[in-house]
């Protein structure tokens, strides 16, 4: 029912395109950027490097051990912290820098410098009239779970917004982003070049309400090479998956609903070694944590991980 509904708004997307406008001078206006976002108590920074012909790493792998691990933001205290993961078994967690303005939230991952290290993408998009620094985005350079450097997106956008994930949709290597407008349901990717924006390609507007993109991390549900989105709609309960042709939206596909709108999709990586996408799912009533493992669109097999209580604490990635 969803999907039919999803594919029903695509046919909307040339009426709507006029959105990718606005979006175009709300960048335009402010190609100044924004000030790196540097983690609390952090006075050395690495100069930025990029490492040519670099073997990007994969699907949110923070210790390189060929499995996914999961990131963490407590959303009170502004702690991060990156959990271990030995295929599906938590293994340790691992304090990263803290971020104490809570304007910034992590917005994805990939490896923005292409030296097979999984860096941080993070989004200041806090309402409040003293926050100077909305709209910025920037990433950290992590090696495993220690800072490096930070470096901010030569540009910045004003508007409704929202930094929803990151993959490397037109194959160059370098990490591309995934925004969403939670107002006129405009859907835009930004080919980056390392942190230079370097083309803008609208996406399929999805204006119907409910729906939101749960990021892409790099993963590709069908196997032609290109990252996939994964969709959920927080009001009916179903999930969806856009498969990409390069920055090209191609079609879509229902995974299983789930109705209970308390779970939310929370990570998108690979967690048990088969080469396929897995969905992360957190209870945001319970605290309950739960990896689907994926063959495809098809749900194989639920592994619970261990639950976290403290609802503050907010699964952000790998996505
Ligand atoms: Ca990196
Ligand atoms: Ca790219
Ligand atoms: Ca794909
Ligand atoms: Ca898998």
């Amino acid at each position: 029912m969803g999907i039919k509904r999803l594919v029903f708004s695509l046919s909307l997307f040339a009426a709507i395109a006029g959105c990718s406008v606005s979006f175009a001078a709300e960048l335009q206006g402010q190609l100044a950027g924004g000030s790196p976002l540097r983690p609390d108590g952090v006075l050395f920074n690495a100069p930025w490097f990029a490492v040519p012909g670099g073997t990007p790493a994969a699907d949110g792998d923070f210790d390189g051990d060929g499995g996914g691990d999961i990131l963490w933001r407590n959303n009170q205290t502004g702690e991060n912290v990156l959990w271990y993961l030995n295929g599906t078994t938590y293994t340790s967690t691992v304090a990263l820098p803290p971020v104490s303005d809570l304007n910034w939230f992590i917005a994805g991952t990939g490896d923005f410098n292409a030296d097979g290290q999984t860096d941080i993408l993070w989004h200041n998009n806090g309402s409040s009239p003293e926050n100077t620094q909305r709209g910025s985005v920037s990433v950290w350079l992590m090696r495993g779970a220690t800072y490096l450097t930070s470096a901010a997106l030569s540009s910045t956008v004003t508007g409704d917004w929202h930094l929803r994930g990151a993959g490397d949709f037109n194959g160059d290597g370098s990490p591309d982003i995934i925004w969403r407008n939670y107002t006129t349901g405009a859907n835009v990717l930004w080919l980056l070049n390392g942190v230079l924006v370097t083309e803008i390609i609208n996406l399929p507007s999805v204006s119907e309400s409910g729906w939101n993109i749960y990021g892409s991390g790099d993963s590709d549900f069908d196997g032609n090479g290109t990252p996939d989105i994964v969709w959920r709609n927080n009001q009916t309960g179903a999930n969806t998956i856009w498969f990409m042709n390069g920055t090209t939206y191609s079609t879509s596909a229902a995974i299983p609903s789930v109705s209970d709108l308390d779970w939310q999709i929370s990570a998108v990586g690979e967690y048990n070694n088969d080469g396929k996408p897995d969905l992360v799912w957190r209870n945001n009533q319970t605290g309950a944590n739960t990896i689907w493992l994926m063959n495809g669109t098809a749900l194989v097999q639920t592994v619970a991980l261990p639950a976290v209580g403290e609802l503050r604490w907010k699964m952000v990635g790998p996505r």
